[in-house]
């Protein structure tokens, strides 16, 4: 019902309260307004960094506003909700995402401007909030943007790190990557509300006692008891009051520290209990695709899906419905294996605190969870040692051990039923693997635990289903496991990083940009006007505007001239083997080589090309540091070459980061994405720079597969082998291995002038090189020569630039399918079955 006004005249508070503030008179004075009060700084001294604080305490003075009215709206209405469970959201800045959402933007650009303010240099005061690796938490936060925008009730948890992912710096001597914490709190930040109301306790180690009565419950006790406390980050949809909310935890001491031990002297161990609970939320893992089997890892783990429940039940709670439809108002999708505790500790609660019946509590269970793993890779799939997790979860291990044992009804007996006597096939489903130590296996428990599990690309999903967990499949039936192909935000990947491009297009639909940016299938309006010459030098001047956007930069950064007439050819992405950076900085040397050996009038002749690479190695990934290091070292040599470099010159860009792609990105106009087959899941960057115009060379994997399903094959241009080949060939490399010298000779040229010392000390490079020469696992040899064609084929497309032009704006007029809006409707009405709610 109505909430009644608890205090005081309705009118009163009533008139007295705001709405968003629109129009520039209010904005000029919300602004001045928190410099002299918020800030308590003096007009005549305010520089950039002061306002940007300023406006971004302006901004958020409105999100509060809409937010505050959406959750108000949501309790009222009690819809189903759907809860995004992910470690990382890898936001970027938000002050001029949140006003492009809010439609601000120019006013407030012009309240700075009177203010004696640059709208730009305002909104790079902003430090990226890098609460993620790579891929899988940029696409969260593209799932948070589009729920707001959809007016889905959704909401984000994650955990709030006090270090996000670390900087990257490179080493003047040897061009090695070096590590640097990222202490992004530390100034205040704007886009956060503390909840000091919202805060649970934790438990760790101690005890668990199961009852005598078979009924499965248990009580557990002693151990750490740590607090979790709320940090709300308001997420705004695109044009739309509606403003979602991001839930991140941060872990607390129970008690400042422990008394007792301070009174008694021991100062030291009155600390370390409180240090050791801070130090739970202290700092990203900064792996990606790997599982490190680290406590701390774990501890973060449960703090954060304990707390998220703990909130989630709170929330059915004062619904006042039976707990048995907990289910009908809660689904929970689970980014990957990390939070997959969420399953156990569901059970924990409904069991030992709400006493539901074991039977019944697991059938709440598999109907609130969905699962979307992210990689084939098996160093990824995530194992915890049995002991560790007995010591640290110690009813939690119980219950693992209840779920595949005589208390799952539901499950192991029925696999028994249905595989009599098959022992192996038993091994493989069970969620405990066998060895020294024993390791559950988080993603078979994530499978057993969910409704749902799906892929992140069409190929991907095939090879969940074939190659993770095909005994699942046979199990449960191919219907509990789908595809949703991944998608990307236009509004921050289009309209905010390209205004220019997306200037042309509204005024070339003829569409309000709401609309196209709302319905991305729209962009087909732009085929109709491809032909047309003023569109194509347009469409070419925007590109042009672009590359130089991103020339001042790196000039500004490396004090570097880059040339805007060559093609930019661009690989941004982390640093992994099977990404296959070493094959494009191979590939380069190549290039490098081949311009070496001609005459000066032959050079002339190739298609000017500069390189950009940009990504960041894990701290432990030692050939990943490697490439970088040949990269750099590869940098420094050919671009002082005065032979070669108005030909090729080569740029390795340190600390990529969300904000960083948005220069890069909308000047590209080649991307590579070119993973072995069958290892890269799906890839978003591809979506993004395809977005912005740029063509891809890539591979037959993941989602490139798709975007060329819809751009078009003669649009993009893809090399080597095929998924189905990889795994012969892998066979042949071991046990019938054919020299480098024969596969590719051209192989065989670069990694001996490599190991002949031309890009500095040869024996640094021999481990790296040694990956290629033996072994081979990403199949670099088979594919090199197929790559070196493709490039070819792109320097010859290049070369007519009207058809390169068409070629740009028939890739951006088919990226609809791509609109992360697509993703979340249908994870919306095919997983979880939550609906939209309008704000007004
Ligand atoms: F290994 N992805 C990522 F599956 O960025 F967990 N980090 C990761 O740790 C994993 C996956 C994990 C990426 C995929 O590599 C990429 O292909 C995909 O586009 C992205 O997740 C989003 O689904």
């Amino acid at each position: 019902g109505e909430p009644k006004w608890p205090k005081g005249d309705e009118k009163v508070w009533k008139d007295a309260m705001r709405g968003v503030h629109t129009e520039l008179p209010d904005i000029t004075r919300s602004i001045v307004g928190h410099v002299q009060t918020s800030l308590a700084r003096a007009p005549y001294n305010l520089d950039d960094f002061g306002a940007y604080q300023a406006a971004a305490l302006s901004v958020r003075d409105n999100l509060i506003v809409n937010w505050n009215s959406t959750q108000l709206a949501f309790s009222r209405k009690a819809p189903k909700r759907a809860y995004y469970l992910s470690l990382e959201f890898l936001m970027g800045r938000t002050l001029s995402n949140a006003m492009l959402n809010l439609g601000v933007q120019p006013t407030y650009g012009e309240a700075l401007t009177n203010l004696g303010f640059s709208l730009e240099d305002v909104i790079v005061q902003e430090r990226d909030a890098a609460l993620g690796n790579g891929g899988l938490g940029r696409l969260a936060a593209c799932y948070l943007d589009s729920s707001s925008t959809q007016e889905l009730p959704v909401w984000g948890y994650g955990l709030r790190y006090k270090y996000g992912i670390f900087k990257q710096l490179i080493n003047n001597e040897d061009g090695s990557q070096l590590e640097a914490p990222d202490p992004w709190l530390e100034y205040q930040n704007p886009w956060e509300l503390p909840r000091l109301d919202v805060v649970y306790d934790v438990r760790f180690y101690g005890t668990a006692q199961r009852y005598t009565d078979g009924s499965g419950r248990a009580v557990w006790s002693g151990g750490q008891e740590v607090l979790a406390a709320a940090y709300d980050v308001m997420i705004p949809g695109y044009g739309t009051k509606n403003t979602n909310n991001l839930r991140l935890w941060e872990s607390k001491p129970k008690r400042g520290f422990d008394l007792q031990s301070f009174n008694a002297g021991d100062y030291e161990r009155a600390v370390e209990t409180s240090t050791s609970a801070a130090a739970i939320t202290s700092v990203l893992y900064p792996n990606d695709h790997t599982s490190f089997g680290k406590e701390l890892r774990l501890k973060q783990q449960y703090f954060w899906t304990a707390a998220s429940l703990a909130d989630m039940m709170r929330r059915f709670k004062n619904l006042e419905k039976p707990i048995s439809e907990f289910a009908e108002y809660n689904a929970i999708q689970l980014n990957d294996t990390h939070p997959t505790l969420a399953i156990v500790e569901l059970m924990r609660i409904l069991v030992d605190e709400e006493e539901v019946a074991w039977d019944a509590a697991w059938e709440i269970v598999t109907n609130t969870f969905f699962f979307t793993n992210h990689t084939v890779l098996p160093e990824a799939l995530e194992k915890w040692s049995v002991p560790l997790v007995e010591h640290l979860l110690p009813r939690h291990m119980q219950i693992i051990y209840d779920i595949v044992g005589p208390l799952n009804m539901l499950f192991l007996q029925s696999v028994e039923k249905k595989y009599p006597g098959d022992t192996k096939k038993l091994a493989r489903m069970s969620l405990v693997e066998e060895g020294f130590p024993k390791q559950i296996r988080m993603a078979n428990l994530a499978v057993i635990g969910s409704r749902k599990v799906n892929g992140v690309a069409e190929l991907h999903s095939e090879l969940v289903k074939s190659q993770i967990f095909p005994d699942f499949v046979d199990f449960y039936g191919p219907s509990k496991f789908g595809n949703v192909t991944n998608g990307i935000t236009p509004r921050r990947w289009l309209d905010q990083c390209n205004p220019g491009l997306s200037d042309l297009i509204t005024n070339t639909l003829k569409l309000p940009k709401d609309v196209w940016l709302k319905d991305l299938f729209k962009l087909e309006g732009l085929i109709q006007h491809v032909d047309n010459p003023l569109f194509q030098r347009r469409w070419a001047a925007v590109k042009r505007q672009n590359k130089e956007r991103l020339a001042l930069f790196v000039e500004r950064l490396l004090g570097v001239k880059v040339d805007t007439d060559a093609m930019f050819d661009i690989q941004i992405k982390r640093l992994h083997e099977y990404k296959r950076q070493t094959l494009n900085i191979l590939g380069v040397i190549h290039r490098y080589l081949a311009l070496k050996k001609m005459t000066p009038a032959e050079r002339k002749k190739v298609q000017k090309k500069v390189v950009f690479f940009a990504g960041k190695a894990a701290p432990g990934y030692y050939i990943a540091k490697l490439t970088i290091r040949l990269i750099v070292n590869v940098a420094r040599i050919i671009n002082k070459d005065p032979d070669t470099n108005a030909y090729l010159s080569l740029f390795f860009l340190p600390d990529y980061s969300v904000s960083l792609a948005e220069v890069l990105i909308p000047a590209s106009d080649i991307s590579q994405h070119i993973s072995t087959a069958g290892t890269e899941a799906s890839g978003t960057s591809n979506m993004k720079f395809c977005l912005n115009g740029g063509l891809l060379v890539g591979t037959v994997d993941g989602a490139n597969i798709e975007i060329a399903e819809e751009v078009g094959e003669d649009n993009v241009f893809f090399f080597g082998h095929l998924t189905p080949d990889v795994e012969g060939l892998r066979y042949q490399h071991v046990y019938h291995p054919i020299p480098v010298e024969e596969k590719s000779p051209a192989l065989a040229l670069v990694l001996d002038t490599v190991s002949s010392g031309a890009f500095g000390d040869e024996s640094v490079y021999e481990p790296l090189l040694n990956t290629v020469r033996h072994g081979d696992f990403y199949i670099l040899t088979d594919d090199f020569d197929s790559y070196i064609r493709a490039l070819e084929m792109v320097d010859e497309a290049y070369a007519d630039r009207t058809e390169w032009v068409k070629k740009s704006i028939r890739t951006t007029a088919k990226m609809g399918k791509f609109s992360s809006d697509r993703c979340i409707q249908d994870y919306a009405q095919e997983y979880w079955n939550v609906e939209s709610i309008k704000v007004d």
